[in-house]
């Protein structure tokens, strides 16, 4: 027998009250289950100081960068750049505009964009969800949860924590940099995929119009006990472990931040910074004509302010994946870069800035998924309607 102490005194205990009515296996069966329910409710729940949050710039910063001619690049604030990209994405654009592809991805072809166009993979905003669709989108989640690691990405212990790892351990590559909304958007379909692929979820997807409530996130009703459960504030310094909703009592082995020790899924909530995921911030990015402008409004705006705002398992920048709002919070980043995209053809076809070498970020530069899906190339999933995406937003 290789029990500790602890289950010890249990057999000890259920023995001396039920030993006659109960086989042996049954018995151990009930070990178990005691076992994981200590486990679970141990799991500490993250100290505030574990979770420093995204990194942010509020809009009055982004207002004075405008008047002082700079704009926030790799960390520092750099000259603006010309209002087109570059003499190279110009010609690349007039190439796309004579109807050829400027990228002609491994993935892509005018046949393949030509029927995705006609027949798209929907996503729908979660208030459009049906509550069926929205049971359908959580029951998924927690199948993956439920499902063995692949074991490419130990410490996770389960297929949910594949994804968990995968992010902390590129996330030197795919933040703070001109690279992120292209990952995190093949990072988001890749999450999908495995939806459908490993637990035959088969409904349309779903993104959060996060605008709607800024300030008030805790008041929307995807933080319920029906679904991803409540977004409450801090407790005693720490996030709190949410202990309602679907994903009630969750004991993470991913994180926080580069180490890796069990924790529970928290939150802390912060009102004053989801506020600043509003209309006038996002208006404002969209108002970016360059794409370095852009992305750089976008990530350390609202997606900063997002992360923070929920909180402690969602302000770990690293480890964020362990809450599952990361996806819903990350639909609506990816939603608005294809708003913003929607605006110019120039705009899903040529990309500038750098990645977090600080060498220029191109259309083929990779984007690496660890095996979980192909790795591809930016010019493979910049335009989510022609490559290896086919999805289009109800906007
Ligand atoms: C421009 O404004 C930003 C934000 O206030 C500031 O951090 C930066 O140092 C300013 N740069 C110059 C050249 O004045
Ligand atoms: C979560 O844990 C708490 C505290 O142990 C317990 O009261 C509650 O019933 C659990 N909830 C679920 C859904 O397991
Ligand atoms: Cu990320």
């Amino acid at each position: 027998m290789r029990f500790s102490l602890a289950a010890q005194a249990l057999v000890g205990a259920t023995v001396a009250l039920a030993a006659p009515t109960f086989s042996l296996e049954e018995l151990s069966g009930q070990i178990e289950d005691g076992l994981n329910k200590i486990i679970k409710d141990i799991a500490r729940p993250l100290q505030l100081h574990e979770t420093p949050g995204a990194h942010t710039i509020t809009l009055a910063e982004f207002k004075m960068m405008d008047n002082n001619g700079t704009f926030f690049h790799h960390g520092k604030n750099e000259p603006k750049p010309p209002k087109q990209d570059s003499l190279s994405q110009i010609s690349n654009a007039k190439i796309a505009h004579q109807g050829k592809p400027a990228f002609q991805s491994k993935f892509s072809s005018p046949e393949k964009a030509k029927a995705c166009a006609a027949n798209p993979n929907m996503r729908f905003e979660w208030r459009q969800y049906s509550p069926s669709d929205r049971t359908a989108l959580v029951d998924g989640i927690k199948c993956l949860m439920d499902k063995p690691p692949s074991g490419k990405f130990a410490p996770a212990q389960n297929r949910y924590e594949d994804l968990i790892r995968l992010h902390q351990n590129y996330a030197p590559n795919i933040h703070n940099n001109n690279k992120f909304l292209l990952w995190h958007r093949y990072f988001l379909w890749t999450f999908e995929q495995m939806l459908r692929e490993e637990c035959n979820f088969n409904r349309a997807f779903v993104f959060w119009d996060e605008k709607k409530d800024a300030g008030h996130f805790a008041e929307f009703d995807m933080f319920s006990p029906d679904y991803f459960g409540s977004l409450p504030g801090p407790t005693d310094g720490a996030g709190t472990c949410i202990r309602d909703g679907a994903f009630a009592n969750t004991t993470l082995h991913v994180g926080p931040g580069t180490g890796n020790s069990d924790h529970c899924l928290s939150r802390a909530v912060d009102e004053t910074a989801t506020a600043n995921c509003d209309k006038t911030f996002e208006d404002y990015c969209l108002s970016k004509e360059t794409y370095p402008e852009f992305e750089s409004c976008w990530e350390y705006g609202p997606h900063g302010y997002g992360h923070n705002g929920i909180g402690s398992v969602m302000g770990d920048v690293l480890g964020s994946v362990g809450d599952p709002a990361f996806w819903m919070h990350h639909s609506y980043i990816d939603r608005v870069f294809r708003v913003w995209q929607n605006v110019d053809v120039k705009r899903r076809t040529t990309i500038s800035g750098t990645i977090a070498d600080g060498s220029p970020l191109t259309l083929d530069t990779p984007v690496v998924m660890g095996g979980i899906r192909p790795d591809v190339k930016v010019g493979d999933v910049l335009d989510t309607l022609n490559g290896v995406m086919c999805y289009k937003y109800e906007y």
